[in-house]
């Protein structure tokens, strides 16, 4: 049994994080819900009991002699506190592009390179990708290793829970302000996105770099390498939209083989945490409603390119909160206990 701490309890994936630890059945001694001192004293829910909040610091890892960390509470957080879980002794599974690149620390998604997770005696720290980026290598891998993929061409459509609580009360209020005509005002109070978001699109998330993608953009290129152990060319444009929760994407990949549409099915279909739903004639495909709240990933619209026999194309949908960072995250700790837990 394990003690657990999840740093970033009362944010949109740490709460999430508490509902997965439960379904999943991780073996919790003790589970201790950390966030900043805005928060000390306020309650979460677990096992149904009502835990409190306390402060994340420095110490209180080893004063709770924590054995697992969750980090969900921002780069700049992970950055000062997860060295001091480590220290403390405790594995610790960031959910923030802090340490992804770093060359020590394995970027895991469980069902592509679950061998990866023995690298975190290294630093202590397992990191846990960016969720466009969990949710794509999942169908990426089985492709992969059918047809051989070279290149991949990806557009996003981003659900505004990728910016957290507040990026979800951003949509509700300005759809709210829709409705009683005073839109604009709301789009003036905005702080997270860039432009209105309700009835609009955006292409634009995170920082622009000076190659002119983003730095999500960037993200996909690079962690999708480094989980695949590949030398893939990666083309993303990411779309924010006014989804509640969810991320879509439209991929095409370029193969060194021919491709097969029954085959790309087939493949799909066995690997793990994949759902082929692909019946255009009963107008099934994937779509954010139905990845909301599960922990699949949903492929559809699987087709041949109509001028290239080794180009195919789909669509693919997982909900962010879920697959994309909470489920993947215990998921990885899961793996972490078979592999290299004692207890
Ligand atoms: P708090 O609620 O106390 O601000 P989201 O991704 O939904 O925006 O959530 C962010 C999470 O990260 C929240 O739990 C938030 O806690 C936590 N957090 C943000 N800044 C800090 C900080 N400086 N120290 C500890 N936790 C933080
Ligand atoms: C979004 N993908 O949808 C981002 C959020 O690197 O973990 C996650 C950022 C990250 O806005």
């Amino acid at each position: 049994m394990y003690n657990i701490a999840i740093a970033g309890a009362t944010g949109a994936v740490g709460e999430e994080l508490l509902r997965v630890i439960e379904e999943f059945d991780l073996p919790v001694k003790k589970l201790v819900p950390l966030a900043s001192a805005r928060s000390v004293g306020k309650e979460v829910e677990f096992k149904g009991e009502t835990l409190k909040v306390k402060e994340l610091t420095c110490e209180v890892f080893e004063e709770e002699e924590i054995d697992i960390a969750f980090f969900s509470a921002g780069g700049s957080v992970s950055a000062k506190f997860a060295p001091c879980a480590a220290k403390a002794g405790a594995v610790v599974i960031d959910n923030t592009s802090y340490f992804r690149m770093n060359p020590d620390v394995p970027l895991v998604v469980p069902e592509v390179n679950p061998e990866d997770i023995v690298l975190w005696k290294k630093t202590g720290i397992i990191a846990n990708p960016n969720c466009s980026t969990i949710q794509m290598v999942i169908s990426l891998a089985p492709l992969h290793k059918e047809f051989g993929i070279k290149r991949v061409d990806v557009a996003t459509y981003q659900a505004v829970s990728g910016a957290g609580k507040k990026g979800m009360e951003e949509l509700f209020e300005q759809m709210r302000a829709v409705f009683n005509f005073k839109l604009d005002k709301k789009v003036e109070e905005r702080e997270v996105f860039q432009h209105q978001i309700a009835l609009n699109v955006i292409p634009h998330i995170d920082k622009f770099m000076d190659n002119g993608f983003t730095k999500e953009e960037m993200k996909m290129v690079n962690e999708t390498n480094k989980i695949m152990h590949s030398n893939i060319q990666v083309a993303p444009t990411c779309v924010r939209v006014p989804v509640l929760r969810s991320h879509s994407e439209a991929i095409t990949i370029y193969c060194e083989k021919e491709v097969s549409v029954e085959r790309a099915r087939e493949v799909l279909a066995n690997f793990e945490d994949v759902k082929v739903v692909d019946n255009p004639e009963k107008n099934e495909y994937p779509m954010p409603i139905i990845a909301t709240d599960t922990d699949y990933v949903y492929v559809g619209r699987i087709r041949k390119d109509l001028y290239d026999p080794k180009v195919l194309h789909f669509f693919n949908v997982a909900d962010q909160i879920r697959v994309g960072a909470a489920t993947n995250a215990v998921r990885i700790a899961k793996k972490w206990i078979e592999m290299e837990g004692d207890k």
